[in-house]
């Protein structure tokens, strides 16, 4: 074999990055994200999503490096707090900023896949109870029809409402995001109407455009005993993962609400998805009701475990259950300083490749380190390094990586000796 040879092929795949809307945008002060990381002692280091990496300014810059970058695919969100500042009035001028983008990322020849719901919400709509209100679903379902209605000739690919587990969690049971309270009826909640809402959304899209591709993105992480023999693991384990995930995901794949979601009248059961839109990062040892990583595994800059394998482990659990085309619609690390993430890249798609799974497209979260949710600015996801003073945005090595795995159709002997064979993972306690 010769250093020139393929070590793995991608070319079956899409590659991207995906971002969201509150994380990179900046300059909204309408939603909920907003206000929360105003209170004391909300976000780690103080910052509050108003600066992010100024992309609704850069918008043009970004799409240009994208571009240079030879990505061939773009998940972004739209911002509902900008589309509907109060409810039931629409801003036409934002709807036309995202136009504008939507088709700048055309004209270079990128895919845009578009998400509705990326946790951050109208600060209207979190005054009515959020997800939680029984007027949840309705007016999602409203500003939907917005959305696909404007935009949709741009636009064919479409996701939901990203990791709903996971916004429902870190609201209302981990108080790591608005409104920051334990209701485990609200909890409940939550995961009940997005999960409807995800449905019905569904079916709205399909009515609008037929031949759009509906998913929604599926936080999904691999939970495992932390003592295998131990029993009390073992059923912690099962029991995290089908509160965490699979009632859920039965719930908008299968359109089946189990007892403890409560009922979906409005549902008739059957897929609701065109893709399976899966995100995946670590693996989980379970013990009890708390979590943690077995000992000395590979940790990102967060203490996550790096788990490859653990990509096609979950993708290989929801596909036995739910057939179809899978979509990594997030997967990527915390790596401050670029150390090993040309490596996790390396063998999270190695993975996939020998998996036999029929993964259709990958996207790398993120693109520029952005705005990070209660950790603020401090940690670094992206393949492009952002100076958050100057805005200057500077392209890792990872990026580059990125890059010519895109360009090549996979990884050749003489890429994995330039950006992977020096990089290690650090290891955890
Ligand atoms: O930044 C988040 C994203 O918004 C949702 N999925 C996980 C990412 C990394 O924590």
């Amino acid at each position: 074999m010769s250093a020139g040879d393929l070590l793995f092929s991608t070319s079956d795949l899409l590659i991207g990055v995906a971002t969201s809307a509150l994380q990179i945008e900046g300059g909204d002060r309408n939603n909920n994200w907003y206000d929360w990381s105003k209170l004391s002692r909300t976000i780690k280091d103080g910052s509050t999503p108003e600066r992010a990496t100024d992309h609704w300014r850069r918008w043009r810059e970004d799409t240009e490096l994208m571009a240079s970058l030879g990505l061939q695919t773009y998940r972004m969100s739209v911002e509902w707090s900008r589309i509907e500042p109060r409810p039931g009035e629409i801003d036409r001028a934002a709807l036309e900023r995202y136009r504008q983008e939507l088709q700048a990322i055309r004209d270079v020849g990128i895919v845009p896949l578009v998400t509705l719901h990326h946790f951050s919400q109208p600060s209207w709509f979190q005054g009515l109870g959020g997800f939680s209100s029984p007027y949840a679903v309705d007016r999602f379902l409203s500003f939907a029809s917005v959305v696909v209605k404007e935009l949709g000739d741009l636009v064919s690919d479409w996701v939901t409402i990203n990791e709903p587990n996971v916004h429902a969690v870190q609201s209302y049971l981990f108080n790591e995001g608005p409104p920051a309270r334990r209701d485990f009826a609200a909890l409940r909640q939550v995961l009940r109407h997005m999960a409807r809402a995800h449905c019905r959304a569904y079916h709205l899209i399909h009515g609008l455009q037929p031949d759009a591709k509906v998913g929604a993105a599926h936080h999904a992480r691999v939970f495992a005993p932390r003592t295998a023999r131990n029993p009390v693991h073992r059923a912690a384990a099962y029991v995290d993962r089908q509160l965490f995930q699979e009632i859920l995901a039965d719930a908008m794949l299968g359109g089946r609400f189990h007892r403890l979601l409560g009922p979906a009248p409005d549902v008739t059961p059957g897929p609701h998805y065109d893709f399976l839109g899966i995100n995946y990062y670590s693996r989980s040892a379970v013990r009890g009701i708390g979590d943690g990583t077995f000992p000395g595994v590979p940790v990102n800059d967060l203490g996550w475990e790096i788990y490859p394998q653990g990509v096609v482990e979950v993708a290989a659990d929801l596909h036995a259950r739910y057939p179809g085309p899978i979509w990594i619609t997030e997967n990527g690390t915390a790596d401050g300083l670029d150390r090993f993430r040309s490596r996790f890249i390396y063998e999270h798609l190695q993975q996939i490749a020998a998996s036999g799974l029929p993964f259709e497209r990958y996207y790398h979260w993120c693109f520029v380190d952005n705005w990070e949710w209660t950790e603020g600015e401090a940690m670094r996801f992206g393949i492009v390094a952002n100076d958050y003073d100057t805005q200057e945005r500077t392209v890792r090595d990872s990026g580059r990586f990125l890059e010519q795995i895109i360009a090549h159709g996979g990884v050749t002997g003489s890429m994995y000796e330039e950006f992977v064979a020096g990089q290690t993972y650090p290891l955890g306690p």
